[in-house]
């Protein structure tokens, strides 16, 4: 962290940060974007840990979102994911969704990577998304393994459209190993940044947080974008302390690049 990055106006930091990007994007620098939950607070989706846990009412995430959960009563925790994925349907991305994909439409050598399951990113435009936890839209078979999508107005168990085995909501649950290939292509990709975006997350889930110290392991410029600092915000070269809506848009605005794909 430069430490002039703590007194200066965060309008300071983000036209520092502006530059940064404009250069890798003007010399075809390869940008990775990691995104948590607080990419989607501006679409009125709560967060997990800044009180959001809460949220879930009537349900805790340790008690449903595990394997042992869904082995118990699969028809409960088929209920709470219907109920998110309906929620989600019914919220908007919001400019800091916008502004990725348009980052994405200008940089072919870009890579959105999220650990949201909401599928927020790809409403706003973005083409290329590395889930790395799943999506509320799919369902995974237990028995053939086929990942398929989840129609909008599901209910109740669901079984595979190809062999008819009970099928789990394709998420990665706590204990569980990421998608191999997702893994692969955000491993990759922080190994190649030389610009990281560190969006809206809090940093303390692994192996997906471990992407931040690679990319910083191996070179990259950091650039933190949270009200607050996450975890891992000693590996950020500038830290823009603002709500992800309003300082992805400045951000591509004082880079001179466009705010919506
Ligand atoms: C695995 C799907 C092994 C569920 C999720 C001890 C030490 C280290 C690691 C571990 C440990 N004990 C256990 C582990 C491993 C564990 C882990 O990391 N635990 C943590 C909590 C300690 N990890 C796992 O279990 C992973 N699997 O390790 O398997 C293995 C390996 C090989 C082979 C077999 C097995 C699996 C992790 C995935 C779990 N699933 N979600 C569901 O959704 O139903 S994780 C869950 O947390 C969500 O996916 C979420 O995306 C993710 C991370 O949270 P964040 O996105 O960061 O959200 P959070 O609320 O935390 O923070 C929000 C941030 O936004 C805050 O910083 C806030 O300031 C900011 N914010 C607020 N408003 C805004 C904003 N930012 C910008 N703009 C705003 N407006
Ligand atoms: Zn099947």
């Amino acid at each position: 962290m430069e430490l002039e990055a703590w007194d200066v106006d965060v309008r300071d930091v983000i036209r520092q940060a502006a530059a940064r990007l404009r250069r890798a994007v003007d010399e075809g620098e390869p940008v990775a974007a990691l995104t948590g939950a607080g990419v989607s607070v501006e679409s009125g989706i709560p967060t997990f840990r800044g009180g959001g846990g809460a949220f879930w009412a009537g349900f805790r995430s340790e008690d449903l979102a595990t394997p042992e959960a869904f082995r118990r009563h699969p028809e409960k925790v088929w209920e709470w994911y219907h109920q998110r994925r309906q929620f989600v349907m019914s919220a908007q991305s919001n400019p800091a969704h916008k502004a990725l994909a348009a980052l994405e439409a200008v940089h072919p050598h870009f890579t959105l990577i999220t650990q949201n399951v909401d599928g927020l990113h790809q409403r706003a435009g973005s083409k290329r998304v590395v889930e790395l936890h799943g999506s509320l839209h799919q369902k995974r078979c237990l028995d053939c393994g086929l990942i398929s999508p989840i129609p909008p107005d599901a209910e109740g168990v669901m079984y595979c459209d190809l062999c008819g085995g009970v099928a789990r909501p394709h998420i990665v649950w706590f204990g569980e190993m990421l998608p191999p290939h997702a893994w692969r292509q955000a491993e990759e990709a922080a190994a190649r940044a030389g610009v990281m975006l560190v969006v809206g997350t809090s940093a303390q889930v692994y192996p997906a947080a471990g992407l931040v110290e690679i990319a910083a392991a191996a070179g990259a410029d950091v650039i933190e974008v949270n009200p607050e600092p996450s975890a891992l915000a000693w590996l950020a070269r500038w830290a823009i302390r603002l709500p992800a809506g309003e300082a992805l848009p400045q951000l591509m605005r004082a880079a001179g690049l466009p705010t919506e794909p």
